[in-house]
């Protein structure tokens, strides 16, 4: 029987083969390239100082329980909470709440719980039937986005880390080019700074490793991550347009990280200079959602989170905070 041998210590036996890298690795080895990686993005891109105070918005899934892993590892003395937003999917929430319960402990880090029904008396499931129809999610991002920021903000954080990784990335950058969304194309970045007071920058060290490497980190550091998916997840475009990427991939393994590259480093520049030579650049105006008091770029309007809770105020009694 021939056992391949792991291409960086050469010992131990390879248990990871990285296609896009034509790689073959032993655990101990992929776990710690991979943590170097991380550090290489959060380095390249300057996401972390020391003085920051880091919220890592976790949900029970391999990516984020990675990413507050080694972070925590990689920055030991950092101040950093964990964020965890449930949002009452039967089963599901519960199940994901104990898991980043024990990844915190596991951690010794701070764990804040933000839950929908009690802080606002709805639950996800309820936006079904709005303008949102039978799925929530997209409404369910707008919901997310909103509380990590605002949690951080509340919390007086300095940057929320999230984890997105390559292949979230290149699903949302390939959505964007077949619609032609310039704006979400250029806006779509490993490190979005401070634009506005209340508005905390948020960072992605995951953006450089796949779906694959995320899992395997997770099970060879022993995380705990959930074992349900989210009953609203069947069927869904995104999880679709990964499996077509995926394909792409079988002939052709470095596909996402070619992909990606060549975005970031050709053809973003190019939309930049043509959004600005059109008078578009990046900054667009910034309000004060009349509601909450939170940044948007809805004028005299309230917020898209505001709006949200609004439309499900007329099917359910909502509290408001
Ligand atoms: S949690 Fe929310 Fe996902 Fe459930 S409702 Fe859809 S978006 S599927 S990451
Ligand atoms: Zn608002």
């Amino acid at each position: 029987m021939i056992v391949s041998r792991c291409r960086r210590c050469g010992v131990n036996r390879a248990e990871v083969y990285l296609a896009h890298s034509n790689l073959s690795l032993c655990p101990e080895c992929f776990t710690l390239l991979t943590e170097r990686r991380v550090r290489h993005t959060i380095e390249s891109h300057k996401m972390i100082s020391r003085d920051d105070r880091l919220g890592v918005a976790v949900s029970g899934g391999k990516d984020s329980s990675s990413l507050a892993y080694i972070l925590h590892n990689l920055y030991e003395k950092l101040d950093m909470v964990l964020i965890y937003v449930d949002l009452g999917v039967p089963e599901y929430s519960s199940h994901c709440l104990k898991k980043v319960e024990t990844l915190a402990k596991m951690l010794g880090r701070e764990l804040v719980v933000y839950s929908l029904e009690r802080e606002l008396g709805f639950t996800i499931g309820d936006v079904r039937g709005t303008i949102y129809g039978k799925k929530p999610c997209s409404a369910c991002g707008t919901i997310k986005r909103y509380l990590f920021n605002k949690i951080a903000y509340d919390l007086g954080l300095t940057k929320i880390a999230t984890g997105h990784n390559l292949d979230d990335t290149v699903e949302a950058l390939f959505n964007f080019y077949i619609e032609g969304n310039v704006k979400s194309l250029v806006r779509l970045r490993p490190y979005l700074p401070k634009t506005h007071p209340k508005i905390v920058p948020k960072i992605k060290p995951l953006i450089g490793l796949t779906d694959i490497e995320c899992y395997y980190y997770a099970e060879y550091k022993g995380l705990p991550i959930r074992a349900l998916e989210c009953q609203f997840s069947k069927g869904s475009r995104s999880v679709r347009r990964k499996e077509l990427l995926n394909t792409i991939v079988e002939k052709i393994p470095s596909f996402k990280h070619t992909f990606i590259n060549s975005h970031y480093k050709r053809i973003l520049p190019l939309l930049e200079q043509a959004l600005k030579s059109q008078g578009q650049g990046e900054e667009t105006e910034i309000y004060d959602c009349p509601i909450c008091g939170m940044p948007t770029s809805l004028k005299g309007m309230p917020c898209h989170f505001c709006k949200i809770v609004n439309m499900i105020k007329g099917k359910v009694e909502v509290k408001v905070s």
